[in-house]
């Protein structure tokens, strides 16, 4: 097999490249380890910032997002009994849209046969060969065959624990990571939301946070130790603990209902520099993982393959490498001030296990300048409605 770009993984990073490369006319293969249903089973992101819908608009690929997308001007901190309302939409002029990442996968796995992006599902044993020739190649195993996918260029689409960030020379990488002492429990549910914006609360039980899918599907999250297992968070108990957390407001508009998914991830900061080697070209979690809290992971995915699209179809168009030698450097600009936004989004509104009294006060004092301040709310706002290209 032959192509021109052959992409590693099929999550956002992949779908989105794949996209903005085949509507460029480049040649482009996806290999995927897991299945169609699994991939579009998974329920992550639920945000998407202005860059990353304006993306899906300029692909034609916004029919659901626009008829389901809902735009959302502002969000809310609470700790306790305050709300702290960030009016995004007044004070930067944009708003960011409520979209899960698995109905995003889910368009874009729709719309590849008709736009010739083919994808190589349950693909087995994938490794990367040659990626410091002009012609690297990928093997793997598709049922039980033995298969080979010449290229031009890779892109290492794959996540935080796929190969493509490990075919990186060690000596040529260095990596930088923040590991949380803390996971989110989340939960999904056919029910109302409590609320008409996402709710982040401070609470010394610990953080929560009210999200949604839609007017009839709601997703929370809380912040729990490490060493929980789900077995110990039956439903009750995990609606009770809502209602600790979110605030008598929040809390008198809840609505239970049974767990359609329910899971806890760990919370990670991480990056890997550089995003690109040789003909190997990295985007999304396989360079970089943010803690969920500042909604930014499925985004900074979205923004490094539109960098590293337009990098290649000026050498694929022009011969033009400029883009691609400068595209690590300009790709990880925008990486760490998402990690830094995302760092201390988390250190403000949860609970770390060693902090004192001290430091419950400083985020209490944190959130008090902030409800006062235009200038911290407009920091705040400018960060999570997403950072220009
Ligand atoms: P992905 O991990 O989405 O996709 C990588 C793909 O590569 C996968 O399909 C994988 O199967 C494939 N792959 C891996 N190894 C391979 C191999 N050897 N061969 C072939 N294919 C391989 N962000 C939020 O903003 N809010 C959230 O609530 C949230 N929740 C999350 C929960 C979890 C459990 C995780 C892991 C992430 C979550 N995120 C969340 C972040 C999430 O949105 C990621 O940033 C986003 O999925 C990144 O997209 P990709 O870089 O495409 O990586
Ligand atoms: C979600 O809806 O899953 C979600 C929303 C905002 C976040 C994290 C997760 O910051």
């Amino acid at each position: 097999m032959k192509t021109q770009v052959a992409i590693i993984g099929a999550g956002p990073a992949g779908l989105l490249l794949g996209h903005l490369l085949r509507a460029e006319g480049i040649g482009a293969v996806i290999v995927e380890r897991q299945s169609q249903a699994h991939v579009e089973a998974r329920i992550r992101a639920g945000v998407l910032e202005r860059t990353t819908t304006d993306l899906l608009h300029h692909l034609g690929l916004d029919a659901r997002l626009n008829a389901e997308g809902l735009p959302h001007h502002g969000f809310k901190l609470a700790d306790g009994d305050r709300q702290i309302r960030i009016d995004i939409q007044a004070l930067t002029g944009l708003a960011v849209t409520v979209y899960g990442q698995t109905e995003v996968t889910r368009d874009l796995i729709a719309a590849a046969p008709e736009r010739g992006l083919d994808i190589i599902w349950e693909a087995g044993n994938v490794a990367l060969h040659d990626i410091d020739s002009a012609a690297p190649f990928l093997s793997f195993e598709a049922k039980a065959v033995l298969q080979r996918l010449d290229c031009i260029f890779v892109a290492g689409c794959d996540g935080f624990h796929g190969p493509a960030r490990q075919a990186i020379p060690l000596p040529l990488r260095q990596s930088f990571e923040r590991l949380y002492p803390f996971g989110w429990l989340g939960i999904l549910a056919d029910v109302p939301p409590c609320d008409d914006e996402l709710i982040y609360a401070n609470h010394e039980r610990g953080f929560a946070l009210a999200s949604m899918r839609s007017p009839t599907r709601s997703r929370y999250y809380i912040q729990v130790s490490l060493d929980e297992r789900l077995e110990s968070w039956p439903d009750d108990r995990l609606w009770d603990e809502l209602g600790f957390r979110l605030g008598p407001d929040a809390t008198a508009r809840i609505t239970r209902g049974p767990a359609l998914e329910k899971s806890i991830a760990p919370l990670r900061s991480f990056v890997s520099e550089p995003m690109q080697h040789g003909r190997l070209f990295l985007a999304g979690d396989c360079s970089h993982v943010v803690p969920p809290t500042g909604a930014k992971g499925m985004n900074l995915a979205a923004s490094d393959v539109a960098y590293l699209a337009e990098a290649l179809t000026a050498w694929f168009a022009r011969g033009d490498d400029a883009a691609l030698r400068g595209y690590s450097r300009r790709a990880l600009a925008r990486v760490w001030k998402a990690e830094r936004f995302s760092w201390q989004l988390t250190k403000l509104m949860h609970c770390f296990p060693d902090d004192g009294a001290f430091e419950r006060r400083m985020q209490i004092a944190e959130l008090d300048y902030i409800s006062g301040s235009v200038a911290a709310q407009t920091a705040m706002a400018e960060n999570y409605v997403g950072l220009p290209l």
